[in-house]
């Protein structure tokens, strides 16, 4: 499989999250890049898209937020990664404040999504990655594989949160859509709800989107991924702390099924691999042999597909999943 990666997604280098009432080594680290690279061998350097499929999905405030924010919390005198601290909770009013402060908040869902020096070059080339990725696939490859860093499906069309800042399985989508395919597939195997991509295509008629993830009673992102949001073209399938594979199946082969029923043209596969026994910060017990069944079934699909790495923090562990998963494929 073609697999496509860019040496400027390590500009990213988060120092720490806020969770649980206090700072904690960021989980979405450098030592990620390297166990998947080590693992998937030779990868391509996209070219440039540029800006136009970016803006397809993200408001322009927002894309100008990521690309200024570090800028200019050195500005206003602050050393290391940006994080926001007051949230608009729904509802309030978009006040279009200029204080870096009120714009991170504005713009964010949680405190795990610094902004450093490098954060958006890495965000630029990661779905540069992805689109790259894409092209591959519209160019008649049957699958591709775009190892996106930082991850994106917690994003939504003007806010960051669980580690993503630009959405690649929604970028893709609509750039397919604009290629002219005529409806995607979307389904999310991360260990978290997908909240980005649902809310960034809910009540969309040709973009169907399937999540297997954590219960949200339990587990981030909480308030998105609980069953009763399935409507339309939403499908969420959440699970409980403790599943293994027995229990995973069931829901892989609902979600698989209900996306063949909207006729698909094209699946973009976002892939996580925090659904490990291994992973440091969430609770199923998938094991490494398990990603080659899951990509086999997925792949049974029989549609041109593109995968997109979002997840997975089991580092000693991430290069076999991810290569067990592909290889299954
Ligand atoms: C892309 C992706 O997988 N994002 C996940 C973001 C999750 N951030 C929430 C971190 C809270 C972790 N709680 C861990 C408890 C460890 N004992
Ligand atoms: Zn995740």
């Amino acid at each position: 499989m073609r697999c496509f990666w860019d040496e400027r997604q390590r500009t990213h280098k988060p120092a720490a999250e806020f969770f649980n009432g206090g700072l904690h080594p960021a989980a979405e680290h450098e030592g990620r890049v390297d166990a998947i690279l080590a693992a998937i061998g030779t990868t391509e350097t996209p070219t440039d898209f540029g800006m136009e499929p970016l803006r397809r999905v993200h408001d322009d405030a927002y894309l100008d937020l990521l690309r200024d924010a570090h800028d200019e919390w050195l500005a206003a005198g602050r050393e290391g990664d940006a994080f926001p601290y007051t949230f608009p909770i729904v509802g309030r009013r978009r006040l279009g404040l200029s204080r870096i402060d009120a714009r991170l908040g504005q713009h964010s869902f949680d405190t795990s999504t610094p902004i450093g020096p490098g954060t958006w070059e890495a965000c630029y080339w990661s779905a540069q990655t992805a689109i790259a990725g894409l092209a591959a696939v519209l160019g008649g490859g049957s699958s591709a594989f775009a190892f996106t860093r930082p991850p994106g499906h917690h994003a939504g069309r003007d806010y960051l949160g669980g580690y993503s800042y630009l959405n690649h399985a929604a970028i893709c989508a609509e750039a397919a859509l604009q290629a002219g395919r005529r409806k995607i597939a979307i389904l999310d195997v991360d260990y978290h709800h997908g909240n980005g991509t649902q809310d960034i295509f809910a009540d969309r008629e040709d973009v169907f989107f399937a999540s297997i993830h954590a219960d949200p009673s339990t587990d981030y992102p909480f308030f998105w991924g609980h069953a009763d949001e399935s409507i339309g073209n939403i499908l969420n399938l959440p699970l409980p702390r403790g599943t293994d594979w027995n229990g995973y199946v069931p829901a892989l082969t609902h979600a698989i099924d209900w996306l063949e029923e909207s006729a698909p043209d094209l699946l973009i596969v976002s892939y996580g691999a925090d659904t490990h026994e291994n992973d440091p910060i969430s609770y199923f017990k998938l094991k490494t042999s398990d990603y080659a069944p899951m990509g086999r079934r997925i792949a049974s699909m029989d549609l041109p597909t593109l995968i997109v790495m979002e997840g997975g923090y089991a580092v000693e562990s991430l290069g076999d999943n991810v290569a067990s998963f592909l290889g299954g494929f």
